[in-house]
This record gives structure tokens, C-alpha cells and sequence, in this order.
């Protein structure tokens, strides 16, 4: 790796970029124009201080792939927080997890009420196929040829969210018994965090112009960053306590897997495969 490359500075200011267009993008709506304080609840949870690891990880697979960072892949990558954001803020409700803080303040249904929270998520849900469907629409006024790479983009962030991803992941984690092997525990990263990780590699390869080659092997990146960062979660969280042994030696591999998949790529993958090599750095 390019030993000038400093993952820090990258992250600061590509997290300093999204958030701003997170934030000039969402309503700003004074709260008298604002029934049931849904707008501000929005705003609450959505600018409230994340990582943005999604959005960072679709920009960098951009970057991987050769692609221009303009407006309309800036916007496809921050979509994938928005789902994300929602996940959240519904995963936190007294019928889900029931927590009381996130992102160290608290939970959205705490200050707004759960009604208010899970209209948050449905509008979060929403907007984020809004921005990519706009995002979509901007980028066929200058090169019609980019049409499909949106219309797919959408298609695959809906499969990642959804019944073949997320909320199946979700769905199993209420319903089943928490994993007592390391297989189990990797199916279940694999959908309810594992899919949307996926999906935002995924996204940033087709927006920004892949080879089938390219998002072929970004896509295996996307898997394996996907569960190694749940074992990361999982093993800073001290869940899954009897597995962590296991787990720890699986985020290790997924990682320089992850790392390995960007051989092609040259140097445009550097951020990126600094992504992933951070993951298994963490203490
Ligand atoms: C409610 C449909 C539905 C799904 C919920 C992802 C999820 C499914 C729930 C979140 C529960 C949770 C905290 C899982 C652990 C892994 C995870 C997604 C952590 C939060 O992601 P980060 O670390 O969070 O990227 P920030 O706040 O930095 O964005």
C-alpha cells in the first residue's frame, strides 16, 4: 500500500463531505410547518454523529473503479445511509431492542414518541430511493448511458434492504435462538448487516462505471467487509461471548480476503482496502 496514504485524513474529509449534503439535501422545514415534528425527527437521528461508513465505503469503491465523485454519485452513496439511519431508528423501538441511547444521545422514540420514530424510519425508507431515483434522473440530463446504472443501483439497495436482506436478517434475529456456531453467526451478519454493506460497495461500482469484473469482485469485498465488521461489532460489544475465539481469527481473515480481492485495481483502491485493513486493526 502507498505508505502516503493517510485513511484518517481521507475518512475526516469525505465524512465531513457527506455530512454537509446530508444536511443541505434534508427539509429544513421551520417547526410550524412541521406536523408531528416529523422533519425534525428526521434531522435528528439522520445528522446525528455516525460514522457514515456506508456512504465512505460506496465513494471509495467509486474511487476503486475509476469513477467521478459529481453530484449524482455523491448522492447514490448517501442514500444508503438514509436506509441505514432508519434501520436504526426502528431496530431502537420498545418492540425491537428497546434502547435508550444511540449515537450517544437519545433514541429518536425517546424524544419524539414511537409513533413519531416509526414514521421517521418509513420517511427515511422512502427518501432514500427519492434521492436515488433523482440522483438517477440529474445524471441522464449530461450522459443518457448512465440510466441503467441508477435504475440497477435502486434495484439492488432494495434487494439488500429488504426480504432478501436486512429486514430478513432482522426478522431472524427476533425469531431464532442466538447462534451458538460461528456458521449460524455469519449467516445472520451476512443478512441483517452484512447485506447493506454489500449493497453500498455494490452501489458505488455500478455508479461509478465498473467493469463486470470490477463490481464482480467488489461484491466479494462488500460480503466479506460486511461480516467481518459485524465480528468487529460483535467482539468490541462482547456478544456472541462463546465465539469470539473463532471470531476473532474470521475478522482477521475476511479482511486481508477484502484486501485481497482490490489486487487489480492499482492505487485507486487504496482507501478502500484501507477500509478494510482497519477493521481487523482495531484493539
Ligand atoms: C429494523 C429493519 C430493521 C433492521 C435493523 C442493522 C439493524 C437491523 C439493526 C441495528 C442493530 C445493531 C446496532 C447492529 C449492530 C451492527 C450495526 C449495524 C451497528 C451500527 O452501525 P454503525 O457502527 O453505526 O455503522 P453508526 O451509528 O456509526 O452509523
Amino acid at each position: 500500500m502507498n505508505s502516503g496514504f493517510r485513511l484518517d485524513q481521507w475518512v475526516s474529509q469525505r465524512r465531513a463531505e457527506v455530512d454537509q449534503l446530508l444536511n443541505q439535501r434534508l427539509p429544513q422545514t421551520p417547526r410550524a410547518d412541521d406536523p408531528g415534528r416529523l422533519v425534525e425527527s428526521v434531522r435528528y437521528s439522520l445528522l446525528s454523529p455516525g460514522k457514515r461508513l456506508r456512504p465512505l465505503l460506496g465513494l471509495a469503491a467509486a474511487e476503486a473503479v475509476g469513477g467521478r465523485l459529481d453530484e449524482p454519485v455523491r448522492v447514490a452513496t448517501v442514500a444508503i445511509e438514509l436506509v441505514h439511519c432508519y434501520s436504526l431508528v426502528h431496530d431502537d423501538l420498545p418492540a425491537m431492542d428497546n434502547d435508550d441511547l444511540r449515537r450517544g444521545r437519545p433514541t429518536n422514540h425517546k424524544v419524539f414518541g414511537d409513533a413519531v420514530a416509526i414514521l421517521a424510519g418509513d420517511a427515511l425508507l422512502t427518501l432514500a430511493f427519492a434521492w436515488l431515483s433523482e440522483a438517477g434522473m440529474q445524471a441522464c440530463q449530461h450522459d443518457a448511458s448512465r440510466a441503467a446504472s441508477f435504475l440497477e443501483a435502486s434495484f439492488v439497495l432494495a434487494e439488500a434492504s429488504g426480504l432478501s436482506g436486512m429486514v430478513r436478517g432482522q426478522a431472524r434475529d427476533l425469531a431464532e435462538a442466538a447462534p451458538t456456531t460461528l456458521a449460524q453467526a455469519e449467516q445472520l451478519h451476512a443478512e441483517k448487516t452484512g447485506a447493506l454493506f454489500r449493497a453500498a460497495v455494490e452501489i458505488g461500482a455500478i455508479v461509478g462505471g465498473a467493469t463486470a469484473a470490477q463490481r464482480a469482485a467488489l461484491v466479494r469485498f462488500g460480503q466479506a467487509y460486511g461480516v467481518a465488521f459485524q465480528h468487529a461489532d460483535d467482539l468490541a460489544d462482547q456478544e456472541h461471548a462463546s465465539l469470539a475465539e473463532q471470531a476473532r481469527g474470521r475478522l482477521t481473515d475476511l479482511a486481508s480476503q477484502a484486501a485481497r480481492e482490490l489486487e487489480g485495481f492499482g492505487d485507486a483502491a487504496i482507501p478502500l482496502q484501507a477500509l478494510a485493513l482497519a477493521l481487523a486493526a482495531q484493539p
